[in-house]
């Protein structure tokens, strides 16, 4: 298991727009940011962890481990959105865990956008997602494009089949929201 920086997969250009948070929760989270964890070797395990809080990808061999390492020294962190490289939620192939330092609780609202994940291609989850589970009241909104953009999907709150979804999104998403 491993931590890289988040901005080490993208350009600095890129990274400003990497992510953005609702101004609400940014001021939260500035509260929340802890030190960044000392450099580990980079791994590359299918099962990866992004942290909006501490802009940090943790990858490992099984979504347990991901988020054991990601937890490591945090005393809870919450999972809001699990996208699966297979359908029905199967994790032979692959994860990407959306978590926050500490207890969150999406909105009941679909606004604001609480979260936008923005460039999926840099964590190698691109066109990938076949399945999606949602935690903590919220859902998730998939777009084509990286940077929320292109055509979008409906809220999603748990589908064991993406290609359900109107439009079909399976192996399609490039960025996505969380409300
Ligand atoms: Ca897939």
């Amino acid at each position: 298991m491993g931590k890289r920086n988040w901005k080490h997969l993208v350009t600095s250009d890129r990274k400003r727009a990497m992510f953005a948070v609702a101004a609400s929760f940014a001021a939260a989270a500035g509260a929340l940011t802890l030190a960044p964890a000392s450099a580990q070797a980079e791994t590359t395990g299918d099962h990866c962890v992004y942290n909006v809080t501490r802009d940090e990808l943790t990858c490992s061999d099984t979504p347990e481990a991901a988020l054991a390492a990601d937890s490591v020294g945090i005393q809870a962190t919450s999972t809001l959105v699990r996208l699966y490289d297979d359908a029905n939620y199967g994790t032979a192939n692959g994860t990407f865990t959306l978590t926050v330092d500490g207890s969150y609780t999406c909105t009941a609202a679909y606004s604001p956008i609480e979260f936008n994940v923005v460039n999926l291609s840099a964590a190698g989850w691109s066109n990938r997602a076949s399945s999606a589970h949602t935690y903590h009241s919220c859902d998730v909104k998939l777009f084509d494009a990286s940077t929320t953009t292109g055509t979008s999907s409906t809220w999603i709150d748990n589908l064991a089949n993406l290609n359900t979804a109107a439009g079909g999104w399976a192996n399609r998403a490039g960025s996505f929201q969380v409300s």
